[in-house]
This record gives C-alpha cells, structure tokens and sequence, in this order.
C-alpha cells in the first residue's frame, strides 16, 4: 500500500537484487500484501476519549518500505550534518533522527490531499511527502534545484503539490495556519484534514489555544500533532511546562498519547484521529519522541542532557531497530538484506548531493521575486475565490 501511494525516489524501490531475491526464497515479498498484525509497544492512553486498539494490520510490503523510507531519512540527515559541518549548507539547520516515525507512520493513515504543515525540523516531512533527495540537497545548500528555489533553505522546505504548507521558523506560528488550512478544508466541503506540528517547546505557546479555541467552536478537521522530543532547545519539558500531559493539553478537546517511536502506533493513532475529525472536528495527538541531534547545528546536546540517556533511547526505543525486529522475527529479510537496504540509501543519498551540488546558486534576478512589495498591485480574494476584496497597498 505505501508504495503504490508515493512516487518520489523515497520510495523508489531499492535495488532489484535484493527485493527479488525474498521472491525466490522466502513465504514473503516486498510486495506482498498479506495481512500481518502488530502489537502497538505500549496502550495509547486517551483523553476525552475511548483511545483505538493496540493491534495494527500491516502487511511485508508496507513493513519494508517503512524500513526502507526511514533508513534513507536517517542517512539523508546525517550526510545534512556532515555538509553543515563542511560549510556546504549555512545557517539554521535542524535535524529530524529520531523522530523518523512520527512521519512515517503518519504517511501511512493518510493522503497527500490531507494537509501537513510543521516547524523547522521539515526535511524528513518534505520526503513522506514525496519530495526528492535532489530537491532537499539542493535546497538546503542554497541551489536552484532546491525546493524553495534555494531561497527557503532548511527551515523552508514546502511541497504544495502534495499539500505540505512548510516549513515554519517561528515557534507555534504554523498551528494557527493548519487551522486555517482545515477551516479552508471544511469550506470547500472536502473529506481531507489537516496535520499542524508542533513541539513540547511550542505547546505553551498562547496562540495555539486561541488556534484550537476557533478549530473547536467551527469542529475544523485539524489534528494538532506534539512531538513531544521532550526538550525545547535546552529546556527540558518539565521546566517549560506546568502539565506536560501534552494529549490533555486541549481540555474540552480529545487527546491521544501515542508512542512516537513506534510508527505502527502513529499509524493507528493518525488512523484513528483523521476519522474523529472528519466526524467531529479537532484532535490533538502527542507523539513521545526523541531527537538524536542536538536542537539544531549549534547546539551539541550533550550539555543539557547526559550521553547516557542519549544511547539508552537508541537502544531501548529506536525506531528503525524496533522495525529491523519485527522484520526478522517474520522472516521478511535477513540481516544483510537489511543491511543492504541501507547501503542503497547512503548511495542514493551520495548521489543525490553530487546532482546537488551541481546545481547553480538562484540568479541575481530572483532577488525580489515572491517577496511581497508595496504598491505592487497585489489582489487579494475572498475565499469563495470569486468576489474581488482588495487590492493591497
Ligand atoms: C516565537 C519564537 N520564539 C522563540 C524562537 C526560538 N526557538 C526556536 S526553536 C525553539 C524551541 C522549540 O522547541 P519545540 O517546540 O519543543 O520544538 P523542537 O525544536 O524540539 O522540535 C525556540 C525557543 C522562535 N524561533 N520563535
Ligand atoms: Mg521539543
């Protein structure tokens, strides 16, 4: 199912040899569609609400390409950080390993005519969405081919094609948009919800209940995701927050805690609010995450936060070993088909930033383009799209 869905070369199958060989010589195959159930790692716990099951049909198929699509995610932001660290990409740079399966599992519940909208950490959101390793590559180092045309950079990553309304740099700032992307959803009588992220950090922010206020008053379809890495920058959740009972957060508005290491689970979760919003209007899911890199490229974590709890998570509750597991203990691959796996994704990744790099940096002449300027004759409309309201200043 996932791979008959996406087209990008996220999940470009990886190469012929090895998922053939499971063919020849296995009960499954990357493409078997066979129903298997899996066991969530913990309960979801709900509130204001009778929280979905732990048991989630999966088959090998979507097994393999959740494996498959987070190795290339994780490898695509480390090669980030050796560029960042070789001067390649400049400026703000926030990497998403870790928290892999919060994207994953949710990609997997829904469509790309749902909406998704996050902060800065968007790199591995903009690839669920179907966009390219090149475009990432190239829009991280500032290239043409990147894509915001090179001029977004990191925290700018958008995907309109596939609903991905970006890629925000001001805290909290994207929730009140996600709500006006489902009030949009609403208007237009479309069956689609939207995704707004959010971290533990921006929880506390007063804009998002106004936000929520609005999307619970108009039963909006917006599903406000917290993943919860637990840190806001160097602050851990327990200084910032009074409650960090994030799913509860919302008061009259339901919630769900989900194990956001566990994609099977955000699938469920993702499953489970998108049918509660199209009902009943806004839902707030918490995924308990955790970011292996420190806040963004400044920031080493290691300074608020000991190497020990840093490893245990890795151990404990990686989201790619927990899969590497399940895909053993079924026999879907061997070790070094899984290895493999991840080989390829470092090669793609390689690949993907020697196109990058040559790619030309943006022309003086896009200098002022999709810049809003005075006096310029800029229409805005109403939303029915069709009576004229203004023209801009
Ligand atoms: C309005 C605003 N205030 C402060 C900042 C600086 N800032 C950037 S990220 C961040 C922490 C946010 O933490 P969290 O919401 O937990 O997200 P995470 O980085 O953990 O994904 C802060 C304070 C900002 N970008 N915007
Ligand atoms: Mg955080």
């Amino acid at each position: 199912m996932a791979l008959a869905r996406r087209s990008s070369s996220l999940l470009k199958p990886l190469s012929t040899a090895s998922s053939s060989s499971f063919l020849h010589r296995r009960p499954f195959s990357t493409d078997d569609t066979t129903t298997i159930t899996v066991e969530t790692s913990v309960p979801f716990t709900g509130h204001n609400c009778e929280p979905p099951s732990r048991s989630v049909d999966t088959t090998p198929k979507e097994l393999m390409s959740f494996f498959t699509d987070m190795a290339l995610m994780r490898r695509m932001e480390i090669a980030a950080d050796s560029l960042y660290k070789s001067k390649l990409i400049r400026g703000f740079c926030h990497l998403y390993d870790g928290q892999e399966a919060v994207c994953i599992g949710m990609e997997a519940a829904i469509t790309k005519k749902d909406c998704i909208i996050t902060a800065y950490r968007d790199h591995c959101i903009f690839l669920g969405r179907g966009g390219t390793l090149l475009e990432s590559f190239s829009e991280l180092m500032g290239r043409q081919a990147g894509c915001s045309r090179g001029k977004g950079g990191s925290m700018h990553f958008y995907k309109k094609d596939a609903c991905f309304f970006g890629g925000h740099g001001i805290v909290g700032a994207q929730v009140p948009l996600g709500c006006g992307l489902a009030f949009a959803q609403k208007y237009r009588k479309e069956d689609h919800v939207t995704f707004a992220m959010y971290g533990d950090g921006a929880a506390n922010q007063g804009q998002l209940f106004e936000a929520l206020n609005m999307a619970a008053l108009w039963d909006l379809p917006a599903i406000l995701v917290c993943e919860n890495n637990h840190y806001g920058m160097g602050t851990a959740e327990w200084r910032a927050a009074k409650s960090p009972a994030y799913y509860k957060r919302g008061d009259y508005v339901p919630g769900l805690k989900v194990d956001g290491m566990d994609a099977f689970a955000v699938k469920q979760a993702c499953k489970f609010a998108k049918e509660h919003a199209l009902k009943n209007g806004p839902i707030i899911l918490e995924m308990d995450t955790y970011r292996y890199h420190g806040h963004s490229m400044s920031d080493p974590g290691s300074t608020y936060r000991t190497r020990d709890e840093i490893s245990g998570v890795r151990q404990e509750r990686d989201p790619i070993e927990r899969l590497r597991k399940l895909i053993l203990a079924h026999d879907l691959a061997t070790e070094k088909e899984l290895k493999d796996i991840e080989k390829q994704a470092r090669k793609e990744v390689d690949e993907a930033i020697a196109q990058a790099k040559e790619s030309p940096m943006p022309d003086e002449s896009e200098l002022f383009t999709n810049v809003y300027r005075k006096g310029f004759g800029v229409e805005s409309f109403g939303a029915d799209r069709k009576e004229l309201r203004a023209t801009l200043p």
